[in-house]
């Protein structure tokens, strides 16, 4: 018996060890994909069994959100710890935006880098690139970009799957181009004598806009932007997901034998939707659903990566999404035709672009073998909080100063803690206040409703407020009943405000 005892402490000493190795850490970002659109959190016609084992194994949030209801903010807020609505020029970036990270300013990626990881940007960077909007030359090293900010390694697409360049950067260099066959690219004006999705419609052989994306073709698909040239470095749609792949599995298998850091942001489901032969028809729901299909794909082949690299238990993987769902985000794909009764705001209203609850609060699951709580938490938790809590995770001290909105929610995100923030600030068109409890919409004299994407966008004249412990819907505006509540949301979002806007660096 004493014999057993000794024997079991020793190997949690070991366990106690290993444990305190630094793990690396993986954060898979989706794009666009909605609270209800993984089967973990209730989708029936789409299957996505790899999520879900790690959502099985690891801590599944029910209250998560991402820092804005679009892309570019939401990225913005998680690698900086500071939010999007603090700072000019954080709105959705043109593919010709020049890096809207300030280099002097301290990141996620520059905090894991000085704790000593290895840092990598794979898939959508959509955060611009270069000193200056239009005057990148793609055909050169593109500078600043993800290497300013923190990022050791880079395989990206500037910006969107639906914006030009349609090329894919390693190390901020165009891959695969010509010389004698040089990028350029305008958001102004087209270039004499190329072909436009408006005027050439004959050319869509892929894909057909809906809304917009009606300027440069690439691959039978109408863009934003004008283009010319680059034709060897073009991207294919059908080979986004397994390109960008690739290059994350590679990440791990180079920089296994040290910590790393990898941001695996995907092309899916962001439109166009145009998901490889192999995943066309897995689901009833057309290339949407079949984009859940082949990101679910993704989070497999990362996952399987790290298990052949033998780094998997001491990884940390992260699955959320960037904002809600939008089911026509301007290509005809038949989303709307063939979702009937699939919901992928889940039980929530609006959708990507609004300020209601699909527009932020997102899927995000937390897997680390054997350092969480599995199951469910409905905590308050943020992205916004990813820098101050990956550093009390590598052990690493930074100022107040340089953590600025960022939280440390360690417990929380393990699973130990049911509680995480007391509020969370989220912005669309105008700002919210949420706490496990209530929820406030700040007036807004913006459109209610897009009726391209048919989303309700939350906007009001009046104060919003809703009960979320009996109205999580938010269909029963009760902001005239409870006027102490307002108030006193309404005095959290003047103190937020006070805090600064385009604060010094
Ligand atoms: C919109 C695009 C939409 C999408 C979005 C950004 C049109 C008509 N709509 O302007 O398709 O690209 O911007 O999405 O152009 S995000 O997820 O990257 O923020
Ligand atoms: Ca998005």
């Amino acid at each position: 018996m004493k014999k057993i005892t000794a024997l079991l402490s020793g190997s949690f000493a070991v366990a106690g060890l290993v444990a305190q190795e630094k793990p690396n850490i993986v954060l898979i970002y989706a794009d666009d994909i909605g609270y209800g659109d993984l089967s973990c959190y209730g989708a029936t016609r789409v299957q996505t069994p790899n999520v879900d084992a790690l959502a099985n194994n690891g801590v599944r949030f029910r209250n998560a959100h991402s820092a804005a209801a679009t892309s570019t903010p939401s990225r913005y807020g998680m690698f900086t710890g500071e939010y999007p609505w603090r700072r000019k020029g954080t709105g959705v970036a043109a593919g010709d935006a020049a890096l809207i990270i300030n280099p002097k300013r301290y990141t996620l990626p520059k905090m894991m880098q000085e704790a000593g990881y290895t840092t990598g940007a794979v898939g959508k960077w959509h955060l611009g690139m270069g000193a200056e909007t239009g005057k990148q030359n793609w055909n050169e090293r593109v500078a600043p970009g993800p290497y300013e900010i923190g990022f050791d390694y880079s395989y990206i697409m500037a910006a969107t799957g639906d914006r030009v360049p349609c090329v894919y950067m390693e190390n901020q260099r165009a891959v695969g181009v010509d010389p004698k066959d040089p990028i350029q690219v305008s958001y102004t004006q087209n270039f004499p004598g190329e072909r436009t999705g408006k005027d050439n419609p004959e050319l869509l052989t892929k894909l057909r806009p809906s809304h917009g994306h009606d300027m440069a073709v690439v691959n039978g698909i109408s863009r934003i932007g004008f283009m010319k040239g680059g034709k060897s470095a073009l991207w294919e749609d059908e080979n986004i997901a397994d390109s960008i792949t690739v290059h994350a599995v590679r990440f791990i298998e180079r920089n296994k034998d040290k910590p790393f850091f990898l941001y695996f942001g995907t092309n899916d489901i962001h439109v166009p939707r145009y998901p490889h032969e192999r995943f066309r028809g897995k689901t009833d729901m057309g290339h949407r659903g079949d984009a859940i299909v082949q990101f679910d794909w993704s989070v497999g082949e990362v996952v399987r990566a790290l298990k052949e690299a033998g780094v998997y238990d001491n990884t940390l993987i992260i699955i959320t999404s960037d904002n809600g769902p939008v089911v026509d985000d301007g290509y005809e794909d038949e989303a709307v035709e063939r979702l009937k009764d699939h919901k992928p705001w889940g039980p929530f209203r609006g959708g990507k672009y609004s300020t209601f609850e699909a527009g932020t609060r997102v899927p995000f699951i937390v897997h680390w073998t054997g350092n969480v709580r599995a199951g469910v938490s409905d905590a308050l938790v943020s992205q916004i909080d990813m820098l101050a809590t990956f550093s009390e995770l590598v052990g690493k001290d930074i100022s107040e100063a340089k953590l600025s909105d960022s939280q440390k929610q360690l417990s929380a995100w393990l699973g130990n803690d049911f509680q995480g923030r007391n509020y969370v600030i989220g912005a669309a068109g105008s700002l919210t206040v949420l706490t496990k409890d209530w929820k406030y919409i700040e007036p807004s004299k913006g459109n209610p409703y897009n009726a391209h994407t048919n989303t309700e966008l939350g906007n009001n004249p009046k104060d919003q407020l809703f009960n979320m412990t009996i109205d999580r819907g938010e269909y029963d505006n009760v902001a005239t009943k409870n006027p102490l509540m307002v108030r006193f949301l309404k005095q959290i979002l003047e103190e937020e405000k006070a805090k600064g806007i385009g604060l010094e660096l």
